[in-house]
């Protein structure tokens, strides 16, 4: 069993935590969290996962994605309806989006339930009201984030696949990278991390938000899972058995197959009262937007119990510290 955690000493959470709830938001929203984050056209914007329902019955009716924007990445405006919503005969919703700018254009990935398995998506949007899907991966795979430039010619994803029927139909998941010459044909799928190599994990890991590039490689946070039998009711859910931390590595800039650097303890491991109290699922912390300012200040925003999106700070010379660099 992993026992007690601690975030790093280099990263702040916001004062102004959480920076975004369902009281925020102008139509029916329940959970507010998971969001990708992105500067865009001279502003910063959020896209959110929203699961609505009813707090006080314990029900949850839908997914979307709604959208937020920000002079200053702390204080949001919310778009009054949602911005983007998968839902057909097939596909039950698409949620956990993270958004990538890469040669002028906004990239959102996102994982897409489906009656016969769970897919990653990539579509891209000029405007966040008309979208072009340009992939669907085979089940299962989600946590899908793409590189905000091309490595080698190529375009580069990290992913998530899910393979239990190899892995004893356990939860041991891995980050995957693969390449595409053209956003929708992947392939040149290698490992890059496996859980067994974070020491905060026992159950599965999954990439974070997209990375971003510094003096010494592609900066990245991912999520580490724990599981305790012995955990019971923490949340809406009778048993909710996880914890969700965020660490962090450094990938090769040429060669982002390579790890150069991995911080062995978390960056993020839930601490907060809005983290460990009073949501879905306690004790979750998934990031899934980075921004690095040009005074060095990194912004990592993270969706904290499933139920509000938060904010925490480090410098990237801190981060690239932990990293060994
Ligand atoms: C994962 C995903 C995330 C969620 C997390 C914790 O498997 O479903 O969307 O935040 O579980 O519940």
């Amino acid at each position: 069993m992993i026992s007690e955690l601690t975030s790093s000493p280099v990263i702040r959470r916001s004062p102004a935590n959480p920076v975004l709830t369902a009281a925020d938001v102008p139509y029916h929203a329940t959970l507010v969290f998971n969001a990708g984050v992105t500067k865009y056209q001279g502003q910063y914007v959020m896209v959110f996962r929203n699961d609505y329902g009813s707090a006080e019955e314990g029900r949850l009716d839908g997914t979307n994605m709604g959208l937020a924007t920000s002079v200053d990445g702390v204080s949001w405006q919310v778009s009054p309806q949602p911005c983007f919503e998968l839902h057909d005969d097939e596909i039950l919703r698409a949620y956990d989006p993270r958004l990538t700018v890469l040669d002028g254009r906004c990239y959102l990935c996102f994982a897409v339930d489906t009656r016969h398995g769970v897919r990653g998506g990539i579509a891209v949007t000029d405007d966040f009201s008309h979208y072009d899907i340009l992939s669907l991966s085979v089940p299962d795979n989600r946590n899908m984030v793409l590189f905000p430039e091309r490595i080698g010619g190529q375009y580069v994803r990290l992913e998530r696949p899910f393979p239990v029927y190899s892995r004893n139909w356990q939860e041991r998941f891995d980050i995957w990278l693969s390449d595409s010459p053209d956003l929708r044909y992947w392939g040149g799928a290698s490992l890059v991390l496996a859980v067994e190599d974070v020491p905060f994990a026992n159950a599965k890991i999954g990439p974070g938000a997209p990375p971003v590039k510094t003096r010494a490689g592609w900066l990245t946070t991912f999520h580490a899972v724990d599981i305790d039998p012995a955990r019971g009711k923490n949340g809406w859910e009778e048993r909710w058995q996880k914890r969700y931390s965020a660490g962090i590595m450094l990938l090769d800039l040429d060669d982002p197959r390579r790890i150069v650097g991995l911080y062995r303890e978390p960056l993020l491991a839930p601490e907060a009262p809005y983290e460990v109290a009073g949501g879905f699922r306690n004790n979750a912390i998934f990031p899934g937007g980075m921004i690095l300012e040009d005074d060095g200040e990194v912004k990592i925003y993270y969706g904290a119990a499933d139920t509000v999106e938060c904010l925490a700070t480090a410098h990237v010379d801190d981060l690239l510290a932990l990293c060994g660099k």
